[in-house]
């Protein structure tokens, strides 16, 4: 366990280097459990968070309250106690004046704008941010992590299954989702990834439609997006199931399964993250729903549910070995309906690993 987080503290060596820079500033709590081992689920940034030093040594500062689980999970480094009624600003400022750092790498994207400002005040600290180079740090997943999503996202093919089996004209969205909560957590879930996403008939063409109440009807569809937390890595799966049969509905999910192997064609090292999704969206604008595909094609999984690198029109990213993302082109037609597919791949050396293997088409 320690050998991962020497070599994670090494990547921050690398980039105060790079950078010039005395020290980097981890606060949002994905970042913070990347570096770590610190686990904050579910409290705000800057509850605890680190400062690495370019001599190798790593400093967590963690309030009373959180101390005791710090000394119980942090992986490497020493933990300081900030005392209370001392705010984490404060407590940052003194120990980078005692330790006389001059130019510090701050995960901006996780403070209060402007906050940063007070830390120069007074105190000469040069400030940079190094929020998108963290997070593109944590967008390459070694083979261990991979293994971590890749159970992941088995469980919630689980979800899915059990989504499938309940999907039924009569039954009701929140039953959908029940079932497959219920059923994900006994398969080793830690928790769900985000709120399921059960959203059928008409409301199938809202691409973030949660389970209500609704009856689902004969021959609708049902778009049902789901994912496990598995050590802090989320997986994100979506399939579209019909309740009973709908032909235009299943040609739907054709055009959508063809625009997935199109895009899975082009993932390899090297190639702009927007390339990929140019080549689903060309597949969907040939049968004339380019106007229906409303969103990127997809997204980074990691500690987050979005992360690095996106697949959207524009994007500057290009795809890395180990990168981890979603694939799911989606179309959704303003009063009748949708479909979605989702599925979660890695990049390898030469091309992709599918992680999941759900049917695409249940
Ligand atoms: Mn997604």
């Amino acid at each position: 366990m320690r050998r991962i987080y020497r070599r994670r503290m090494g990547k921050l060596l690398d980039l105060m280097e790079g950078m010039e820079l005395d020290a980097i500033v981890g606060v949002r709590p994905p970042t913070v459990q990347y570096f770590t081992g610190c686990r904050t689920v579910g409290c705000p940034p800057r509850t605890l968070y680190f400062t690495a030093f370019n001599n190798g040594e790593l400093e967590i500062l963690a309030p009373r309250l959180e101390v005791n689980q710090a000394r119980e999970e942090a992986a490497l480094g020493v933990i300081v106690e900030v005392p209370r009624g001392v705010s984490w600003l404060k407590a940052l400022a003194e120990r980078l004046e005692k330790r006389g750092v001059s130019r510090v790498g701050i995960e901006l994207s996780g403070i209060p704008h402007n906050a940063y400002k007070h830390l120069s005040a007074g105190n000469e600290i040069a400030v940079e941010d190094v929020s998108e180079a963290l997070a593109s740090l944590r967008a390459v997943k070694s083979p261990e992590e991979i293994r971590i999503i890749r159970r992941a996202v088995r469980i919630a093919e689980e979800g899915l299954e059990a989504a499938r089996r309940n999907v039924r004209p009569g039954s009701r969205e929140r039953l959908v989702a029940r079932r497959a909560i219920y059923r994900m957590m006994a398969r080793g879930a830690e928790w769900v990834s985000f709120e399921i996403l059960v959203a059928s008939g008409p409301r199938a063409a809202y691409s973030h439609g949660a389970a209500t109440n609704r009856k689902i009807g004969e021959g609708e569809p049902v778009i049902v997006d789901l994912g496990a937390r598995v050590e802090g890595y989320h997986s994100d799966l979506t399939r579209t199931f019909i309740a009973g049969s709908n032909e235009k509905f299943r040609e739907i999910l054709g055009i959508l399964d063809e625009a997935i192997e199109a895009a899975l064609r082009m993932v390899r090292p090297g190639v702009p993250a927007s390339e990929v999704d140019k080549a689903a969206r060309d597949v969907i604008r040939e049968y004339g729903c380019g106007d229906y595909f409303t969103h990127g094609l997809g997204h980074g999984i990691g500690l987050e549910i979005h992360e690095k690198p996106l697949l959207r029109p524009g994007s500057k990213e290009e795809l890395k070995e180990g990168n981890v993302f979603t694939i799911e082109p989606g179309i959704y037609i303003p009063g009748l309906g949708g479909a979605r597919i989702e599925e979660d791949v890695a990049v390898t050396g030469t091309g992709h690993l599918k992680l999941s293997e759900y049917p695409r088409i249940p």
